[in-house]
C-alpha cells in the first residue's frame, strides 16, 4: 500500500491539467534520468531500480573482472551501480590504481591507464550492461591506521598505512570503502585542522572544484550516468574532530554550493547529495520550503489542489514512538511478558556515542547533532532527488524498545528510518534513493570494519590471540529476512531506489599489491583469497567489510525479487 497516494480521481485530475504542458516535452528524446515530480523519469516513463553499492570496481586488476562483475550484478535485474569516482592518495602508489595526488596543498590528478581510464572502462561497460552508475565524488571518511592516527604532518611517510601481514592494518589500499582518500586526507595536505575546513577553506575548496570540473566534464555526455553524488555521509565531525563552529548551515551551505558548481559544467545529469539522511527537525533553514498555499474558498474546477506532505516534525517523532511504546507494552502485558520501560543499550557496536534518549529527546539523528539536515539539502534547487543510507551495526536509529527483541528493534527502527525518509522528501516534492543499507551476520563479523576505523573489532586477530570465531551479528537468515522487509517497505513506501551495500563477486583476478592480492594477510579468516594456500592463490573475493553479499545466496535471491516487484510498481 503506498503512504501517500491520492485517491483515483485526483490522479485523473491531476494528469488532465497537467497535459498540455507535458505534450510540449519531446518524448524520448532526453538520453538521461531526469525528475517528474516525485519520480524518476527515463524515456518518458517512471523508472524505479533496485541497485547495489561496488566502490571497488576501478580497483579490480583485469577488464574481464570488470566486465564479469557487471554482468553478474545486471544478471539479477538491478540497474544502478554506486561506486566511487574519487580515489586519492598522497603518495604515489607503487602499483594499483589511483585518481588524484593531493600533496602539500597542491594536486595532480592521474588520467593514465591506472587512473582515470579504469573509470572510463567501468562506466563503458555499466552502458553495455543497461546499469546505470552513481559517482560519488569524495568521502567523508579516510581514518589512518591506529597507531598513526595522532599524526597531522606534511610528511606523508608518517602517514602512510601500515599493510606489514599480521597486524591490523594489512589490508591492502583500496580494500576497505574509506581507504580511497577524501576530506581528511585533503585537511592534513593543506595543513589544516579540522575537518569541516574542507567545507569552507577556499584553497580546498578550489582544489576540489577543480576535480569535480574534470571528472564531471569527462562524463558528461555519457547517458550511463544516474547522477553525481556530492560526497559520500558529509557530516562535521570525522577522524579529524569538527571545530565548534560547525553547524548544519556550514554542510548545507556546501552542498549548494559543489551542486551549483555540478550543474555549471553539466546540465545533464542528476545531482545528489549522499548523506546519512539526518535530519533537524527543529534547525533555521537556508532553504526554507515554501509554506503552503492558503486555502482558497473554492477551488478552481478541475484543477488538483496538491494535498501537501508535511515535514518531520518533533511533536511527531515523540507521539509516533509513545504510540509504538503503547503498543507494544500492551501485547507485552497479555503475554505476561511486560519488561520495565527505560533505554536499553543494545550489545552491539554504535558508531554514535550512545547519548540517553529520553522521551522527551528525537536524538541524535533527528537534532542535527552531526551538522546535517537532510531536508535543507534536499530542499536545494540542484538537488535533484533526496538520499540516506541505514547501517544499523554502526548507527542507533532510536531509543531500543525494551519489549521488543534487539534484532525486532533494528528491524522496526529501519522500517520507521525509511518511512520518516519518505515523508520527509514528500514534503520538499522529490524522488528518494535509500544508496546503501546493510547488516553484519555472524560469518561475516570478523571482516566487520566500521567507517570511521581501519580495523576489525570482531576479528579473532584483534582480541588477542584468540581464534574462537566471534558471536557478533545476525544469522544469514535474519539478515535475509531484515533485507526483505525493509526492501518491501521501502516499494510500498514510495522510495524510487534502494541500493544494498555491498556486492560480494568471486573469481577475480589476484595481483600482488594491488586491491586483490594473492596471499596478503588479511584480518582473519582471510577474507580475499579462494585458495587455503597463499602462495598459489590468482583468484579472489571483492573486498568485504562485513558487509558482502558473498556467503548469503539469500540476499542475491531477495534483490532479484526486489527487481521484479519494483519494476511492476
Ligand atoms: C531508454 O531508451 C534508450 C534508447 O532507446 C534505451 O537504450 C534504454 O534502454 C532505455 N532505458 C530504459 C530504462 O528503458
Ligand atoms: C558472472 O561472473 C562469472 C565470473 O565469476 C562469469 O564466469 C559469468 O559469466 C558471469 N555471469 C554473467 C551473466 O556475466
Ligand atoms: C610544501 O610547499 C612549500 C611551498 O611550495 C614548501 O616550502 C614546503 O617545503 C613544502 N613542504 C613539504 C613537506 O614538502
Ligand atoms: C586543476 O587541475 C589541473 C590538472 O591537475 C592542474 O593543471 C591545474 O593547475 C589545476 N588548477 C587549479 C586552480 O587547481
Ligand atoms: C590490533 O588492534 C587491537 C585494538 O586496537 C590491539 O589491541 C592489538 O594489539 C592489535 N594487534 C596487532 C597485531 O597490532
Ligand atoms: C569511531 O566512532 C566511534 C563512535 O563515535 C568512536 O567510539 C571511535 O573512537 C571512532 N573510532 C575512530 C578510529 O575514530
Ligand atoms: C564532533 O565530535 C565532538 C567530539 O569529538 C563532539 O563534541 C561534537 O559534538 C561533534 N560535533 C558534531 C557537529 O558532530
Ligand atoms: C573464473 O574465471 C576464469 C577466467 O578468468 C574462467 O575460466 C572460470 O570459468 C571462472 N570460474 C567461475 C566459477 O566462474
Ligand atoms: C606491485 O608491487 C609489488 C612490489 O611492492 C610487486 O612485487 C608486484 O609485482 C607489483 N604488482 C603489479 C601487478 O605490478
Ligand atoms: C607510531 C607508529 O607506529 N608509526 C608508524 C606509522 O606508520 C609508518 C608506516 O607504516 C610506520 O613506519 C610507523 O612506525
Amino acid at each position: 500500500m503506498k503512504l501517500f497516494s491520492l485517491p483515483l480521481w485526483a490522479a485523473l485530475v491531476s494528469a488532465v491539467a497537467t497535459a498540455p504542458s507535458r505534450t510540449t516535452v519531446k518524448r524520448n528524446s532526453n538520453p538521461f534520468v531526469s525528475t517528474d515530480g516525485s519520480s524518476f523519469s527515463v524515456n518518458g516513463s517512471d523508472f524505479k531500480f533496485i541497485g547495489t553499492n561496488a566502490y571497488w570496481l576501478p580497483a579490480l586488476n583485469s577488464n574481464e573482472d570488470i566486465w564479469y562483475t557487471l554482468g553478474n550484478i545486471s544478471a539479477l535485474g538491478i540497474k544502478v551501480v554506486r561506486l566511487w569516482a574519487f580515489n586519492d592518495v598522497d603518495t604515489i602508489p607503487i602499483n594499483g590504481t589511483w585518481f588524484q595526488l593531493v600533496n602539500n596543498c597542491t594536486v595532480t590528478i592521474n588520467d593514465g591507464p591506472n587512473g582515470l581510464q579504469k573509470l572510463d572502462t567501468v562506466i563503458q561497460m555499466a552502458e553495455q550492461h543497461g546499469l546505470y552508475v552513481i559517482l560519488s565524488l569524495t568521502n567523508n571518511w579516510y581514518p589512518l591506521p591506529l597507531l598513526n592516527s595522532t599524526v597531522e604532518t606534511l610528511d606523508s611517510t608518517l602517514v602512510a598505512r601500515d599493510i606489514t601481514p599480521g597486524t591490523n592494518n594489512s589490508l591492502p589500499r583500496n580494500y576497505l570503502s574509506n581507504d580511497y582518500g577524501g576530506m581528511d586526507l585533503y585537511v592534513r595536505q593543506f595543513g589544516l585542522k579540522t575537518h569541516d575546513e574542507f567545507y569552507t577553506n577556499p584553497s580546498i575548496l578550489n582544489s576540489f572544484m577543480n576535480f569535480t570540473t574534470q571528472i564531471v566534464s569527462r562524463y558528461v555526455n555519457s547517458p550511463a550516468i544516474f547522477s553525481w553524488e556530492l560526497a559520500n555521509d558529509a557530516r562535521c565531525n570525522s577522524t579529524i574532530a569538527a571545530s565548534p563552529n560547525c553547524n548544519t548551515e556550514t554542510v548545507t551551505q556546501w552542498h549548494a554550493t559543489t551542486a551549483a558548481h555540478v550543474r555549471s559544467v553539466d546540465p545533464n545529469h542528476l545531482i545528489s547529495a549522499g548523506t546519512s539522511g539526518f535530519m533537524c527537525t527543529d534547525c533555521p533553514k537556508l532553504f526554507p520550503l515554501n509554506p503552503a498555499p492558503a486555502p482558497s474558498a473554492s477551488p478552481v474546477p478541475g484543477r488538483k489542489k496538491r494535498s501537501k506532505v508535511a515535514p518531520v516534525t518533533t511533536e511527531q517523532i515523540l507521539r509516533e514512538r509513545a504510540e509504538s511504546r503503547r503498543r507494544t507494552r500492551g501485547a507485552a502485558q497479555l503475554a505476561g511478558t511486560l519488561k520495565q520501560d527505560g533505554v536499553r543499550i543494545r550489545g552491539r557496536w554504535v558508531s554514535t556515542a550512545t547519548r540517553r534518549q529520553g522521551t522527551q529527546s528525537v536524538g541524535s539523528i533527528y537534532d542535527g547533532s552531526y551538522g546535517v539536515d537532510s531536508q535543507d539539502i534536499t530542499n536545494i534547487p540542484d538537488i535533484g532527488f533526496s538520499s540516506f543510507t541505514l547501517f544499523p551495526d554502526q548507527q542507533s536509529y532510536g531509543p531500543a524498545d525494551p519489549n521488543l527483541q534487539p534484532y525486532e528493534n533494528t528491524v522496526n527502527e529501519g522500517v520507521d528510518w525509511i518511512t520518516k525518509q519518505v515523508q520527509s522528501a514528500a514534503a520538499v516534492g522529490k524522488p528518494i534513493a535509500l544508496t546503501g543499507f546493510g547488516l553484519v551476520t555472524q560469518s561475516n563479523a570478523p571482516n566487520f570494519v566500521p567507517f570511521n576505523m581501519t580495523t576489525a573489532p570482531y576479528s579473532p586477530d584483534v582480541s588477542s590471540g584468540s581464534t574462537t570465531s566471534s558471536t557478533y551479528g545476525v544469522t544469514n537468515q535474519q539478515q535475509t529476512d531484515a533485507y526483505s522487509t525493509w526492501l518491501g517497505t521501502g516499494i510500498a513506501a514510495g522510495l524510487n531506489g534502494i541500493i544494498q551495500y555491498q556486492w560480494g563477486q568471486t573469481n577475480l583476478t589476484a595481483e600482488t599489491g594491488t586491491t586483490i592480492s594473492p596471499g596478503v594477510t588479511g584480518i582473519s579468516p582471510n577474507p580475499q583469497t579462494t585458495s587455503t594456500s597463499p602462495g598459489e592463490d590468482t583468484t579472489g573475493m571483492s573486498p568485504d567489510d562485513g558487509y558482502s553479499s558473498n556467503g548469503n545466496d539469500g540476499v542475491q535471491q531477495v534483490l532479484q525479487t526486489a527487481s521484479q516487484q519494483i519494476a511492476a510498481d
